[in-house]
């Protein structure tokens, strides 16, 4: 119910708030409306407990949403990382992305690698190299497909090495979704896709 609820005009001059007529008042086509009576007999007070209860209902549906508690909406689905090699310190991990409403990917923290950022894989002048991603978006209802030679998670100094059959965790943070936990498990260093 709106704060300032329009106002509607009842045949007979009386001016009564729209929600409230919707709520006590007979359909405007049923013939002449009994309202002077009515409200001699105490009209306003069905339309009050009727506010009254509307606004208990409201009250109480805000009372019941635990305060805070933002719920995860963004989905994530096949995620993985490469195994390393002897002595490598860094890593990669991959995922799929997907959310009902649109959100953007716009931070990542591993337990696993003393840090982690988003990455992109490009090529320029026929050499390979990275850049930093600040935030990935993430269309409603579209797939963000985070996979070798484009968009990763970048994990540097890595407190292990990432062996097959081992999980890696990484946590993700986004604009409006709450943050996701996710453990990724590494594939052989010769994979390049998630498991079947
Ligand atoms: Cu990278």
């Amino acid at each position: 119910m709106p704060s300032t609820p329009r106002r509607t005009l009842i045949p007979g001059g009386s001016s009564v708030d729209s929600c409230l007529a919707a709520l006590t008042l007979p359909p405007l086509r049923g013939g002449p409306l009994p309202l002077p009576q009515a409200r001699e007999r105490g009209f306003r007070q069905p339309s009050n407990s009727a506010t009254f209860s509307i606004i208990a209902a409201l009250a109480f549906s805000v009372l019941a949403a635990p305060a805070g508690a933002q719920q995860p909406t963004v989905a994530v689905h096949d995620a993985w990382a490469r195994a390393t090699a002897p002595g490598q310190t860094v890593g990669a991990v991959y995922m799929t992305l997907s959310t009902p409403v649109s959100d953007s990917l716009i931070g990542v923290s591993s337990p696993d690698a003393g840090a982690a950022m988003l990455h992109r894989t490009m090529k320029m002048n026929g050499m390979t190299g990275m850049s930093d991603v600040d935030s990935v978006p993430i269309q409603a209802g579209r797939k963000v497909i985070l996979a070798p030679n484009g968009i990763h998670v970048m994990l540097m100094d890595l407190k292990h090495p990432l062996m097959p059959g081992q999980t890696v965790e990484v946590d993700l943070t986004f604009s409006n979704s709450a943050s996701v936990h996710v453990k990724a498990p590494v594939q052989p260093i010769t994979a390049s896709a998630p498991p079947a």
